[in-house]
């Protein structure tokens, strides 16, 4: 069996508060992540995963295992019928932060006649898409509210084509788990299919009543109201649906997949 080196005390409570936050990862009351924080032990992290807690290695497995696990609540609690708020155009915040993995200099620049949309997966029609294409089809427009795990949240205006008609469209397999998406920079991310199903999500165009800046996604982002910031793919170039579980940038480095707001 593999030597442990113990816990110290300043790891255990780090692993706590993480622990805290992968259970209580919604904007909520004070009170609530106060109760939360005042009843997780490392005791109730142990009996809750059935992970040693007595090493680093441990507390990295049980922590795993609480975000899995939040995942699944989060994806029972989910209600696809429940609306996001929507905001008059007044409330919109300007300018709309930027915000990725690097600075907004390095944010990718897509060619519009070079670009296709690569579709994959659990899918019958495979086609890839031009802009002009997927610009064609009935757009809707959404103001809603973007919310980054970073502290910061931001009121937009974006239009585009609603995901769940366009999944109808290319004949996607709405039984398949997950939808994933591959980025035009490094990025990658997926969802659950309650999601990609959810009437507020959106195959991204246009923001602010003109074509999506390059800052903001161009030439295609895909914005859902009910997820993190970091949920939301910028720059999209290929979609595919899935049963095997695809990860995420951010979600592949820790942060809860399920990344409800
Ligand atoms: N391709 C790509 N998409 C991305 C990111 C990124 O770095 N690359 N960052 C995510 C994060 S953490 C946030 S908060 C939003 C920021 O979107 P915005 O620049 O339109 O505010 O994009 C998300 N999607
Ligand atoms: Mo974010």
């Amino acid at each position: 069996m593999e030597k442990r080196s113990r816990l110290s005390t300043a790891d255990a409570e780090l692993a706590l508060r993480e622990a805290r936050q992968l259970l209580a990862p919604r904007i909520e009351l004070p009170e609530r992540r106060a109760f939360l924080t005042r009843t997780l032990s490392l005791g109730g992290l142990a009996l809750l995963t059935g992970c040693e807690v007595t090493s680093q290695s441990g507390v990295e497995q049980a922590l795993s295992a609480v975000s899995r696990f939040n995942d699944r609540v989060q994806g029972w609690l989910f209600d696809p019928n429940a609306l996001a708020p929507t905001y008059p155009a007044s409330m919109i915040t300007r300018p709309f932060p930027f915000n990725a993995y690097y600075g907004v200099d390095e944010a990718p620049t897509v060619d519009e006649a070079d670009y296709r949309l690569e579709i994959a997966g659990r899918v019958a029609d495979r086609r890839p898409w031009r802009l002009a294409d997927l610009r064609a089809l009935p757009q809707a427009e959404q103001i809603t509210r973007h919310i980054c795990v970073e502290g910061w949240s931001a009121i937009g205006r974006w239009g585009g084509v609603r995901f769940p008609d366009f999944l109808a469209r290319i004949g996607a397999d709405t039984s398949a788990r997950y939808v994933g998406f591959k980025c035009a920079d490094d990025y990658y991310t997926s969802i659950d299919m309650a999601t990609a199903l959810h009437p507020q999500t959106l195959l991204t165009l246009s923001y602010d009543g003109r074509t999506l800046p390059r800052e903001y996604g161009f030439p295609m982002k895909l914005r859902m109201p009910t997820k993190l910031g970091y949920k939301n793919p910028k720059h999209v170039r290929a979609i595919f649906v899935t049963n095997a579980y695809p990860g995420g940038y951010w979600e592949d480095q820790g942060y809860n997949w399920f990344g409800g707001s």
